[in-house]
């Protein structure tokens, strides 16, 4: 077990708490989620930074068990897009419900997915389902969903702090990510993001978020 040393820890003054709080709230419901990318550059670097600050997130066990594979190769992305676009045809043509198709009417998705190519990265963050002892056995690995979960948010808070844009995509199914970037059969795909500035004159759903008493309750 490793040593436990002091947590180092600032207490703030009352309005100083409250402020960053509503300050951070503000930064954060200025974020939005668009189909529409650029295909300007972004530096690698700030790819690095913001899976740094994913990396961060809390998880089971303190198992951390999350790849980020971050894909700027064009072929790559090419080949992504075309395999992501076959499966969401058929998901729209025949697996999808008229339940979810009315759900997601409002958001305009179809299976055409240009931000797979445009976006400068696409990054796909892989769950670990288990992990691997030093001998090579199995060693289990606990509350993978919610820890990859905590991480993607931490992932898309830096991203939006960066000033870039992400889209959290789930193709459907997603094995082919597998399969396609080559993942160890221990790591199954959980999320597609790609990451880049918003083209020019990207649009967004005319949406609102739930109010705090739709979303909150206090005993
Ligand atoms: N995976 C499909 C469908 C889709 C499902 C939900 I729920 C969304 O919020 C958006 C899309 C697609 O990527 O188009």
């Amino acid at each position: 077990m490793p040593p436990f040393v002091p947590l180092q820890h600032e207490r703030l003054a009352p309005q100083e708490s409250a402020r960053r709080g509503e300050a951070f709230t503000a930064h954060l419901d200025a974020r939005r989620t668009t189909r529409h990318f650029s295909t300007d550059a972004v530096p690698r670097e700030w790819i690095e930074q913001a899976i740094r600050a994913a990396g961060t997130a809390p998880s089971g066990a303190h198992q951390q068990p999350w790849t980020f594979v971050a894909v700027s190769d064009p072929s790559l992305k090419q080949r992504m897009r075309d395999a992501a676009e076959e499966e969401e045809r058929r998901f729209y043509a025949e697996r999808i419900t008229p339940e979810w198709r009315a759900a997601l009417a409002p958001l305009g998705t179809d299976s055409v997915k240009t931000h797979l190519t445009d976006a400068p990265w696409v990054v796909v963050l892989f769950r670990q389902a288990y992990g691997h002892h030093d001998d090579g056995s199995r060693r289990t690995y606990y509350y993978t969903q919610e820890s990859c979960g905590i991480a993607a948010g931490m992932f898309i808070a830096a991203v939006h702090t960066m000033g870039l844009v992400t889209l959290t995509h789930t193709p459907s199914p997603m094995g082919f990510l597998g399969d396609l970037l080559a993942r160890p059969a221990n790591e199954k795909a959980f999320l597609v993001m790609p990451v880049g500035y918003p083209a020019a004159d990207a649009q967004v759903p005319a949406l609102s978020r739930k109010a705090l008493d739709e979303i909150a309750v206090f005993r």
